[in-house]
């Protein structure tokens, strides 16, 4: 079901209705060699977040994966994670919102001065590769659109909810061609990453396995990892190992 976009992007679109997942789509994609593929769905049935969490994903959303075979290492894929959320960010912004990302994965609404949050869109990044070099890479977007937010989780919001409904063909022409602006940029991903971060300045708690840190989140590494400043001196969080961070 592939479909003419108008992109300017050198993507093909893969259109579904309904589908269990796009991220899942993209790896069965993955594994029969395919590239430079977005799989989009106005709904999703099996929707995932990251660390087996799940996603609502109803009829009305922006639901994307895009596959990809780029040349990075591994340690170089939190970057494109980074890219996407500031994609996702600026687009979202075009639409009159004010978006702001929070590390690792979000893109969110602020509420109030205390560094509260509600959610409008979340990034799950998977891979294949070796140590030395990433075989694909599939970052899969999630934009709460046109849904009211009270059929979403608590805590969630709604491009419609904050500012109304958007051209959703539009809209995600928009994303997907300040993706692959970022990913074929890969260096200006942090700086523009740090101009629209919600997490930096913030104290911020992170459950982590190897145990909680709580501190002063200061920057973003060039790899995308985030420096907290604690009381035991700075320490560098990867989005892999960061289970939830919170404001506190
Ligand atoms: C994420 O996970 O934020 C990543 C979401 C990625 C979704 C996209 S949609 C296209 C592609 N195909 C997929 O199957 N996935 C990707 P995480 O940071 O783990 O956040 C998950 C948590 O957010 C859940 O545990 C809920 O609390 C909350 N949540 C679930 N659905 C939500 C929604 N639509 N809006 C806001 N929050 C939601």
């Amino acid at each position: 079901p592939t479909v003419e976009y108008g992109l300017e992007a050198p993507f093909s679109v893969e259109y579904h209705d309904s589908i269990g997942s796009t991220n899942a789509r993209a790896r069965e994609l993955a594994t029969e060699g395919e590239a430079d593929v977005a799989v989009l769905a106005d709904e999703q049935t099996g929707g995932r977040g990251r660390l087996e969490r799940a996603w609502s994903a109803p009829s009305g959303g922006v639901w994307v994966s895009v596959l990809t075979r780029p040349e990075i290492t591994p340690a170089q894929a939190p970057l494109y994670t980074l890219a996407a959320s500031v994609a996702m960010a600026r687009a979202i912004r075009e639409a009159g919102v004010d978006a702001r990302i929070k590390w690792p994965n979000d893109v969110v609404i602020p509420v109030g001065e205390d560094g509260d949050y509600r959610k409008l869109a979340g990034i799950l990044t998977e891979m294949e590769g070796e140590t030395d070099r990433v075989e694909w890479i599939a970052v899969g977007m999630g934009i709460n659109a046109n849904i009211d937010a009270d059929s979403l989780p608590e805590g969630a919001t709604t491009i419609r909810d904050e500012a109304g409904d958007v051209d959703r063909r539009l809209f995600v022409q928009r994303v997907l061609e300040e993706f692959d602006a970022y990913r074929n940029a890969l260096e200006s991903v942090v700086p523009a990453w740090r101009d629209l971060a919600l997490t930096l300045g913030q104290r911020v708690r992170i459950d982590r396995t190897a145990g909680d840190i709580v501190g002063e989140a200061v920057d973003v590494t060039d790899a995308g990892a985030l420096v907290v400043a604690t009381e035991d001196g700075e320490q560098t969080v990867s989005a892999g190992d960061c289970e939830h961070l919170r404001p506190v």
